[in-house]
């Protein structure tokens, strides 16, 4: 379409554009020969054109999303080895190339969280661009002259004279149709055929085999060993092209049906993430991050449970911050948010790793204690209460202090039941309110 309207590509005018620059001419061969088709060459400029290949593909990966990078690792990692680089050093490479790659985007200003996905190519496109065939026989003569004639039908050709060449071939190219002589070693094309079967890279290959038997029984083998045409020498081009494009489609619908299914397994990753997001959404406190009453009920129920079964004590603690209605009706809603912040930091920070500390609401709080009995509860208490007292939120100019009362129930056996073991610890701290505040009491049973 370039070509057709301005009689140049974006590629050609680039070339023209670097040698205007004054790019040296070792640079300019080697790029234009990075556009070519692969070469075998050793040539300098070769070797320097496949370093620019194997960069163009380092570069598609890093801008792809998850699922086309599964897609593009295959070849990467088959490049990489070309350039002797492990996959572990491939990975840890383009690890930190993406990461410069966003701090360059932030210093020039560009954008960098791009992520392309795998581009889908329709049947009718990819029938048009030719496919990348194994070309499999024994005869000389025949596998060049197949080769030149599919070569000419727009197909990107690779030979092997026998099973082990072409399995060796099929592991490093991966074609995505192999064409083979069914007639070479007794059996091998048929050997090969089953042996790449098994394998993930050869179960989506499209396998024609030819050969001079006629006989059901050998058409029956060929196709059980999962052969997936056959065709009788001598091989008409014009048939074997209208079998390849009939491959083709099949090939194409396949890759098309990976791509479905590698984005729906993508889909699920994403939702079952979303699914647990929201599951913590659901049970934590907004405001101070801690994990609210929902999660509270149902995790000293648990605890609970466990601590019936292993005999274990445990103890809860009722918080009730004193006075609070005052810091919200001398310095504000907002302030008061701040405190109930500061102040569930600090009851966390006083507490042990095994405690669970929790915003029942308001400016109530419950702190479940595993393993825990009645008068260590009372240690644990009375530090959270010192802390809050001696740490006082900075800001609240002239206020009395802020404090918090707290009342202790634990349990040992299976009395009381974690309801009760609630009721009680409410009830000390009722009691800690009405006596005075800035206390901590132990419920009695
Ligand atoms: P007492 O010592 O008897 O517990 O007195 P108090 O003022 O703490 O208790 P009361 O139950 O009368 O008032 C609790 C106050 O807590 C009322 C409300 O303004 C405040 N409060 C409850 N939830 C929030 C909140 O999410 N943010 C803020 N800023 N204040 C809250
Ligand atoms: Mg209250
Ligand atoms: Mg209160």
């Amino acid at each position: 379409m370039e070509g057709e309207h301005f009689a140049i590509d974006h590629q050609g005018l680039s070339l023209i554009l670097l040698e205007d620059w004054g790019l040296p001419q070792l640079f300019l061969d080697a790029l234009n020969l990075s556009l070519e088709p692969e070469t075998t060459e050793t040539t300098r400029i070769a070797r320097f054109a496949s370093q620019l290949i194997f960069a163009r593909q380092i570069a598609r990966y890093c801008l792809a999303d998850d699922g086309y990078k599964a897609y593009l690792l295959t070849d990467l990692t088959i490049q990489a080895s070309r350039h002797n680089l492990a996959e572990a050093a491939l990975i840890d490479f383009v690890g930190q190339v993406i990461e410069e790659w966003h701090e360059w985007g932030k210093l020039i200003e560009v954008h960098t969280d791009i992520q392309q996905s795998i581009p889908v190519v329709s049947c009718e496109e990819a029938i048009l661009s030719g496919l990348d065939l194994l070309l499999i026989d024994d005869d000389a003569v025949m596998l060049t002259r197949l080769s030149n004639q599919l070569t000419d039908a727009g197909h990107r050709v690779g030979t092997c004279c026998n099973s082990e060449a072409a399995l060796q071939y099929v592991i490093e190219r991966q074609p995505q149709m192999v064409i083979i002589n069914g007639n070479m070693k007794p059996g091998d094309g048929l050997v090969l055929c089953k042996m790449l079967r098994i394998s993930d890279f050869g179960k989506n290959l499209y396998f024609i085999m030819y050969g001079a038997t006629e006989s059901e029984d050998a058409l029956v083998e060929a196709l059980d060993a999962g052969i997936d045409a056959y065709l009788t020498k001598p091989v008409s081009l014009r048939v074997l092209l209208a079998h390849i494009r009939a491959g083709h489609r099949i090939v194409v619908l396949k890759q098309e049906l990976e791509k479905e299914s590698r984005d729906i397994q993508h889909y699920t990753a994403e939702l079952a993430t979303a699914n647990r997001r929201l599951r913590i959404m659901a049970n934590t406190d907004i405001l101070t991050s801690l994990p609210n009453r929902r999660y509270a009920l149902e995790r000293l129920a648990q605890e609970w449970a466990t601590a019936q079964r292993c005999k274990l004590p445990m103890c809860v603690l009722m918080l009730d911050l004193d006075h609070f209605k005052s810091v919200n009706d001398t310095f504000g809603h907002g302030v008061g948010d701040q405190v109930l912040t500061h102040i569930a930091k600090l009851m966390k920070e006083a507490s042990r790793a095994n405690d669970i500390v929790c915003r029942l609401g308001g400016e109530e709080f419950l702190i479940i204690a595993p393993n825990t009995d009645g008068s260590v509860a009372l240690l644990l208490a009375e530090r959270i209460r010192i802390s809050i007292e001696k740490n006082q939120y900075k800001g609240l100019v002239q206020h009395q202090l802020i404090t918090v009362s707290i009342g202790v129930a634990g349990s040992v056996g299976d009395k009381p039941g974690w309801n009760e073991l609630m009721k009680l610890a409410d009830q000390a701290l009722y009691c800690v309110k009405h006596r005075s505040r800035n206390r901590v009491q132990l419920a009695t049973i």
